[in-house]
């Protein structure tokens, strides 16, 4: 908002504002799993275009989760399936893209969109420029996606409603943890006070993003507090989650989503790692870190990334080969690092 403005971007807006005007049929997505920004995002944008006549779709790579579900506009969210996906792009006038840009976190729609190619905008805030064609209304500096769609919006003279401006901040609320992460800055509380301004309902969206907990969740928490293992003088905290136990307390993949987050929020714990096995050779770690210690650099050994205090990885191996694989490895990195953290 108090971000100097430059005419290359007023151009871009005005851009993807002409872009979307022309259009009579849009298809607005964002990525597989999709999370309180790329919904949020997506939600907001279409209760504009709608509102000024436009045939929207919102069609997403995977069903909302329960936790996004308070945003549901109406018509609903659209979650992929063959017929309705072929159907959509075949007729779209534009796609808009949000909280992505590379094609392959498209998941199954990324086949339809390769084929049709429809006039694509993309609006992200991750560094990954340039992978899917089209407009790009890109910010890396943006805690949020939520926060590029309210620069477009407010550049478009919006009617404000308090749908969309919930909407957006959610989606901001949720990329910043509740304004808590690194990522948060001064503009990111700019813009949530003008989105309060104009009626968002910041109880009913911080309730249901971190308020809000699935039993089974809570069943899983339980099981990972009371299993977890301390290593390098109590630096490093890292659990497991089986299919055995996912099963067992009836916990869908949303529900370990921010576990790891917990064994970071340890006293002393600078290191966290939560591995989950997904299938007999396929396993998924997270890891959480605080202040130099680099999660980043460490899970790119394993065909991972993310950011130095967030990162992830996939491998396709079982879960107890992973854990012998990874578990030292992290053990030493650590060890050796939060003796000497400057020096990382
Ligand atoms: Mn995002």
């Amino acid at each position: 908002m108090n971000d100097p403005v430059s005419t290359d971007r007023t151009a871009d807006l005005a851009a993807a504002r002409n872009l979307m005007e022309d259009a009579s049929k849009l298809v607005l997505t964002t990525h597989v799993q999709p999370d309180g920004d790329g919904i949020g995002s997506e939600v907001a944008l279409a209760c504009h275009l709608r509102a000024i006549g436009k045939d929207v779709v919102i069609l997403n790579p995977h069903p909302t989760p329960p936790r996004f579900r308070f945003l549901e506009p109406d018509p609903p969210i659209v979650p992929f399936d063959p017929t309705l996906a072929e159907r959509a792009l075949s007729t779209a006038d534009a796609l808009v893209v949000l909280d992505i840009s590379v094609p392959d976190r498209l998941g199954k729609l990324e086949s339809y969109v390769m084929e049709y190619r429809p006039k694509t905008l993309i609006i992200d805030h991750h560094a990954e420029p340039g992978q899917i064609d089209g407009l790009d209304l890109r910010n890396v500096a943006a805690a949020a996606t939520g926060e590029l769609v309210h620069e477009l919006l407010e550049s478009w003279s919006v009617r404000w409603t308090p749908e969309i401006a919930t909407a957006l901040y959610a989606a901001i609320a949720y990329d910043t943890g509740g304004f808590r992460f690194a990522n948060t800055r001064q503009t990111t509380h700019q813009i949530a006070a003008d989105l309060i301004a104009r009626g968002a309902d910041t109880i009913l969206a911080n309730e249901n993003l971190f308020e809000s907990y699935s039993l089974p969740r809570i069943k899983l928490l339980a099981h990972v507090l009371d299993s977890f293992e301390l290593s390098a003088n109590g630096r490093v905290a890292t659990a497991v989650v089986s299919l055995g136990l996912m099963t067992e307390v009836g916990a869908v993949n949303e529900d370990v989503e921010g576990i790891v987050e917990v064994l970071r929020s340890i006293d002393g714990v600078v290191v966290a790692m939560l591995i989950k096995e997904v299938g007999p050779s396929a396993t998924k770690i997270s890891f959480r870190s605080s202040g130099p210690y680099d999660v980043n650099a460490f899970a790119s050994q394993f065909g991972g990334g993310g950011h130095v205090n967030a990162a992830g990885a996939f491998m396709r191996e079982s879960l107890s080969t992973v854990v012998e694989r990874v578990t030292p490895a992290l053990r030493n990195e650590f060890d050796t690092a939060a003796r000497a953290p400057g020096r990382r």
